[in-house]
């Protein structure tokens, strides 16, 4: 493998065996509205926008792709619904990159921002602390100095959970007693951090609070006082998204996103589930970048976001 091989066998392995399920689903849709018919024409072009929409990549973006895929069809004059695979992976895959966000690179931490902090927010459950733990394991392979700060104070079991993970790992953790501010944990932390010149702080926050206005409330405060202590923090706010609940993942990052300045996204849990094509429709729907895809619930379960790859893997033979 060359130096520029980031895209190994293995993660190709955990990419297509997380996204199986996804696959057999989408694959034996297509068969169904090809069935009988030799050629692409209406009557198919109806049926697999059917294939989409019921493969939760959304509305909008489904009639994107069959806009696409009628031009083509029309230019190229006769497609045999042989290639419509070929033909969907290629006009998703270009859809997804011509008028969205560039991929992010590996696990890369950005120049001249010494600690780089993320803050990590989303509702409960939706993987969250996993998805720090795996990131902080990234950045550790990486050589990287990590901290991280258990502010979901909310919940007894979340520090711990927490702690769990910064063992696993082998990394530094800040917390305080279940119930204490949160903006102090993660004021404390950053402080840590600097002290220790750390490269990456990562910020676990709550996914419940007794409402949504608190929980936003509270994600502001969290955010101010964390400049006291580096100026430009938080550099990333990430949003983790259950791509198992489909739309429902859509739904809340336009809320999210609405009431937060998200900018990155983390959609997990894409093993096991026939959804994973909702990861289409929020790429394509949102100016903000997916950057990371969870695979499975280990240390190694968590790939960066490459549109191109994730296509071939759903639409690859
Ligand atoms: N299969 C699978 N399970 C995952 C993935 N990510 C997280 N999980 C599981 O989902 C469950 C919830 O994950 P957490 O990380 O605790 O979610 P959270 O957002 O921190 O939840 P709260 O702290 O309650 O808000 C756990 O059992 C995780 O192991 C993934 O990519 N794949
Ligand atoms: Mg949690």
């Amino acid at each position: 493998m060359g130096i520029f091989s980031f895209f190994n066998k293995e993660k190709k392995e955990t990419l297509d065996k997380g996204l199986s399920k996804t696959k057999e689903s989408v694959f034996s849709k297509i068969t169904k509205a090809i069935a009988g018919k030799s050629k692409v024409d209406d009557d198919v072009l109806d049926n697999l926008e059917e294939v989409l929409i019921t493969s939760d990549v959304g509305v909008d973006t489904t009639l994107k792709i069959i806009d696409r895929i009628e031009k083509r069809v029309a230019r190229d004059k006769y497609v045999t619904t042989q290639e419509l695979t070929t033909l969907l992976r290629d006009e998703i895959a270009s859809l997804l990159t011509e008028n969205n966000t560039e991929d992010a690179e590996e696990f890369a931490l950005p120049e001249g921002k010494k600690p780089y902090v993320i803050m990590v927010v989303g509702v409960n459950g939706v993987g969250k602390t996993t998805t720090i733990g795996k990131l902080a394991y990234q950045f550790k392979k990486a050589g990287k100095k990590v901290y991280l700060g258990a502010a979901d104070t909310f919940r007894a079991a979340a520090v711990e959970q927490l702690v769990i993970w910064s063992e696993r790992v082998g990394v530094p953790i800040v917390k305080q007693n279940m119930g204490s501010d949160p903006a102090s944990v993660a004021f404390d932390t950053l402080n840590s951090a600097k002290a220790n010149d750390a490269d990456a702080v990562i910020i676990d926050t709550a996914g419940r609070l007794h409402n949504k206005i608190n929980l936003m409330n509270e994600l502001t405060k969290i955010k101010n006082v964390m400049k006291k202590v580096v100026p430009d923090a938080p550099h990333e706010i990430l949003l983790v998204l259950d791509g198992s609940t489909g739309q429902n993942a859509f739904e809340q990052a336009k809320q999210f996103t609405t009431a937060t300045e998200v900018n990155a996204l983390a959609v997990t849990k894409l093993d096991g589930t026939a959804k994973g094509g909702v990861v289409i429709g929020i790429s394509d729907h949102f100016r903000i970048p997916v950057k990371y895809i969870g695979l499975g619930e280990g240390m190694e379960d968590l790939q960066v976001f490459r549109k191109r790859e994730f296509v071939n893997s759903l639409f690859g033979e």
